[in-house]
């Protein structure tokens, strides 16, 4: 069967308003810009990033941003100010900003692919890499620049075949994504011995080629463990979130919008999270742009990160399972009891860093009162939504009890038809791709350094702390 589909993908080896905003921390205006092409935009903005962080470290190099408490260390360095990242920004109180707008602002202001629609995810690409809101002829450019990189070579697909059908998406995914490593134009250019102040060019090379490539290795894998390999080719005449519903099987408007909205509110969530610090530290080692996304990716399937929204439908599925659809509020209470004594998280809920509901599950939610608002999956989401914080809140020690974006995300998608849980995590990485790559374009941009925190041992922290009770 599998080698069917690996002619069929021979066959297909080319899958081939203007706003300005009052605040001066923003690095841009957000404007329109009438030229066309991402890269001459970028070209022309670097040199004054440049320039901009040369002056942050000349004039301010010895500021201080805070203390290094030993619960910080021992913490995960949660509230710890350690990291460079342009692309978005996190607050604890209100969410994600992505270059300074919020997800309703990237709602109104990111062009659609119909009138107020939701955004078209290469929008957003155009924002992070740019700061600037990209007017729908650029957005259009991008979705076709995107498409002519889409070309798998073959033994991606071989790569992946090479696994069994039972290995977990993920797995299959990264694997994907490892072959794809081959061509990258980075190791290329590094092995000629490219002038460092040229790197940002090939790792822009890698990172574009990238974002295009992993709907095509996402959806293969969907279709190879779900759809018995019957592998369906790009439609070109659709964008990029669109196209990648139309690969995975799903041709509803209205999925496809879901698709958008998806991949465009997953990408960037700052630079900490586990994903984006794992691909940002692999890269400053150098490594191309597919080794450090690829290390990203294996962040992200961890359970307490990216593979939530797995967890999250599963779980759900469980407590109707065992108290049918129909459940009261003391019998789900009971329930969520029951997880968090059985010493479990309760899936899509709490956060590192946000501590009130996220904007994410928000949106989301308005997406399903809007297209799903009687799916009995989507009321029992709605009434967790009432009973686990108050829980969680009374456990004592979770910082935030609200809902985090895997809380909700599962039961859309399937509502339209993608059940598939363990398959989840891949759709959030496929959408990560954009975020942690735009970065990573910036990393090599501005010349950020090697990335090494010094590390201690509990005899160094005890003696420390025992000279500086003494002094
Ligand atoms: N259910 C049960 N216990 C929880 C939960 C939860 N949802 N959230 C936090 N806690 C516990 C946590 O395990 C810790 O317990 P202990 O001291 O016994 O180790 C305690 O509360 C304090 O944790 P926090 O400081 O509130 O949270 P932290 O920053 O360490 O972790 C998460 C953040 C997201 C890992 C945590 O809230 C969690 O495990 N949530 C459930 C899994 C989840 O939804 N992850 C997805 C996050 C979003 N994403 O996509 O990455
Ligand atoms: C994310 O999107 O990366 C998650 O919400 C986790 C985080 O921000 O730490």
């Amino acid at each position: 069967m599998f080698r069917s589909v690996n002619l069929l993908c021979k066959l297909r080896s080319r899958i081939g308003e203007q706003t300005s905003l009052k605040n001066s921390v923003r690095w841009f205006q957000i404007q329109s810009s009438s030229d066309l092409d991402l890269h001459s935009q970028l070209k022309e903005l670097i040199p004054e990033q440049q320039e901009r962080l040369k002056k942050l470290k000349a004039e301010h190099g010895k500021t201080q941003l805070g203390n290094i408490t030993v619960d910080m260390v021992l913490g995960g360095m949660r509230g710890m100010t350690g990291l460079l990242w342009e692309t978005s920004l996190l607050d604890p109180d209100e969410g994600i900003r992505f270059r300074d707008l919020t997800i309703p602002e990237c709602q109104k202001l990111l062009p659609a692919a119909k009138p107020g629609g939701e955004p078209l995810p290469e929008g957003l690409l155009w924002l992070l890499l740019t700061g600037k809101v990209p007017s729908k002829d650029q957005v259009d450019a991008l979705s076709k620049e995107l498409q002519s990189r889409a070309s798998i070579p073959d033994y991606a697909f071989k790569a992946i075949d090479s696994l069994p059908a039972t290995a977990h998406p993920m797995t299959q995914f990264a694997t994907g994504v490892m072959a794809l490593q081959v061509q990258s134009e980075f190791q290329k250019a590094y092995e000629k011995g490219i002038h460092k102040s040229k790197y940002w060019e090939p790792t822009y090379e890698d990172s574009l080629n990238l974002i295009a490539r992993v709907p095509i290795v996402a959806a293969y894998v969907y279709r190879r463990i779900y759809k018995d390999g019957k592998i369906i080719p790009p439609d070109e005449s659709l964008d990029y979130g669109g196209n990648f519903s139309h690969m995975l099987g799903f041709d509803s408007p209205t999925m496809q919008e879901l698709m958008r909205l998806y991949v465009t509110i997953h990408s960037d969530h700052e630079g900490g999270n586990v994903s984006a610090h794992a691909g940002h530290l692999v890269a400053s080692a150098l490594s191309d742009p597919y080794l450090s996304f690829a290390a990203a990716l294996n962040g992200l399937a961890g359970p307490l990160h990216g593979l939530a929204n797995q967890e999250v439908l599963l779980w759900i599925k469980s407590v109707v399972d065992e108290c049918g659809e129909n459940i009261t509020t003391e019998q789900l209470k009971e329930y969520v009891w029951k997880t968090l004594k059985g010493g479990k998280v309760v899936p899509g809920f709490g956060h590192g860093v946000l501590r009130k509901t996220d904007p994410r599950y928000t949106c989301q939610r308005e997406f399903a009162l809007k297209h799903l608002p009687n799916d009995p999956l989507f009321q029992l989401v709605s009434k967790l939504y009432e009973v686990v914080p108050p829980i969680l809140t009374e456990l004592g020690k979770v910082k935030n009890p609200w809902p985090n974006v895997d809380a909700h995300s599962g039961v859309l998608l399937n509502y339209f038809g993608l059940s598939e849980a363990r398959y989840f995590t891949v759709l959030f990485g496929v959408s990560r791709s954009i975020g942690i790559c735009s970065q990573l374009i910036w990393d090599r941009a501005l010349g950020l350094p090697l990335e090494r925190p010094k590390s201690v041992t509990m005899d160094w922290l005890e003696n420390y702390c025992k000279k500086a009770a003494s002094t």
